[in-house]
């Protein structure tokens, strides 16, 4: 009888989020099929695997931004390895909105140290905030305090951007693993410790 390999394929968990029509589905399922999507108000949430680089396996969960679904944000950052946070660039009627919502979302327990990607879509259209504009007013260097944090311009509709906003995706996952299995190894010393901390 054979024998099982064991799996070489890593997990790991991307939560995407953002206001309503800022193009977090265009972006899930762009880089899903490369290619242009019709997308239509997500009712609940979208999940997809990812697999960016050969091996490790992201399961991305595009939650509903509308207002309503909002306050079930919370619910879906358990196991979080990184947090995406897509914004309408062109939005400046709820940029407000959307920099109050994303510090509310930073203050979750479960996400409290997790990396951010925030992704400043629609660059293509006329009057776009550019990345440094999104960077000043989501307060970005005060409100990640130490966590890593990056801010990716991008256009949904081609694509732009978007493989080097999960480049930086995959590297703040794979450092975030690291820092969780030296903290494993510390405190494995110690009897007591029950915690749970995201190693591969
Ligand atoms: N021009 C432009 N339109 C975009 C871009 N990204 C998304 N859209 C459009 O914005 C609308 C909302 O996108 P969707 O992905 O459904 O947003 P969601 O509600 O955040 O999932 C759709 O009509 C998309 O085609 C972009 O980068 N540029
Ligand atoms: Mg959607």
């Amino acid at each position: 009888m054979g024998m099982c390999k064991p799996s070489k394929v890593k997990q790991a968990r991307v939560l995407l989020l953002g206001l309503d029509f800022s193009g977090k589905s265009t972006i899930l399922y762009k880089l899903k099929h490369a290619k242009d999507f019709m997308t239509l108000p997500t009712i609940g949430f979208n999940v997809e695997m990812l697999e960016i680089e050969k091996n490790i396996h992201l399961t991305v969960w595009d939650v509903g931004g509308q207002l309503h679904m909002r306050s079930f944000w919370g619910h879906y950052c358990e196991d979080t390895d990184v947090l995406v946070y897509v914004v309408d660039s062109t939005d400046w009627r709820h940029l407000e909105d959307s920099r109050r919502e994303f510090e509310c979302l930073l203050k979750n327990e479960h996400i409290r140290r997790v990396p951010v990607v925030l992704l400043a879509n629609k660059q293509d259209l006329p009057g776009a905030f550019t990345a440094e504009d999104i960077t000043r007013k989501f307060k970005m260097k005060k409100n990640c305090g130490d966590r890593d944090w990056y801010v990716q311009p991008c256009c949904a509709t081609s694509g732009d951007g978007l493989t080097e906003g999960f480049h930086k995706v995959m590297e703040f996952i794979k450092s975030y693993r690291k820092s969780a299995e030296a903290t494993l190894a510390f405190f494995k010393q110690n009897q007591n410790y029950t915690g749970n901390p995201r190693t591969w």
